[in-house]
């Protein structure tokens, strides 16, 4: 290679570095995205725990296979899905930024008050944020 070969490769590989920088999905960082899939089935959500990190954009995607439709909200995060539930045989995205650490149940079939349990389906979505 001669040196104007090298001059742009190591110009390129600046170039990469700063795109990762820039959008933040640095691999192994905290401040990432990251995107969880989660079946409905049975009243049963599987994955029924996920955990990110403080600074996590996280994006939840339902698929509810299940006859009846399924409540969840995060409060904590201004998030739920549209009208509040995932509809029976439906698909909905739910999507926020971790701003804080918490561990908490996003299932509320209860209601809009996620303590209120006497309606629940029984099911449970555990979502832990960890601190960066
Ligand atoms: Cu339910």
């Amino acid at each position: 290679m001669n040196q104007m070969t090298i001059a742009s490769v190591i110009i390129g590989i600046g170039m990469i570095a700063a795109a990762f920088i820039a959008t933040g999905n640095i691999p192994g960082g905290g401040d990432g995205v990251k995107t969880f899939n989660i079946v409905m089935e049975n009243n049963r959500y599987n994955p029924s725990e996920i955990v990110a990190t403080v600074g996590d954009r996280v994006v939840i995607n339902f698929e509810n296979r299940d006859p009846v439709s399924h409540g969840v909200s995060l409060p904590q995060f201004n998030a739920t899905v549209p009208n509040g539930h995932v509809p029976a045989g439906g698909t909905a995205r739910m999507e926020f930024i971790a701003d804080r650490a918490i561990s908490t149940d996003a299932a509320v079939c209860g209601g809009p008050n996620p303590s209120d349990k006497t309606d629940d389906h029984g099911e449970e979505l555990i979502v832990r944020v960890l601190e960066a």
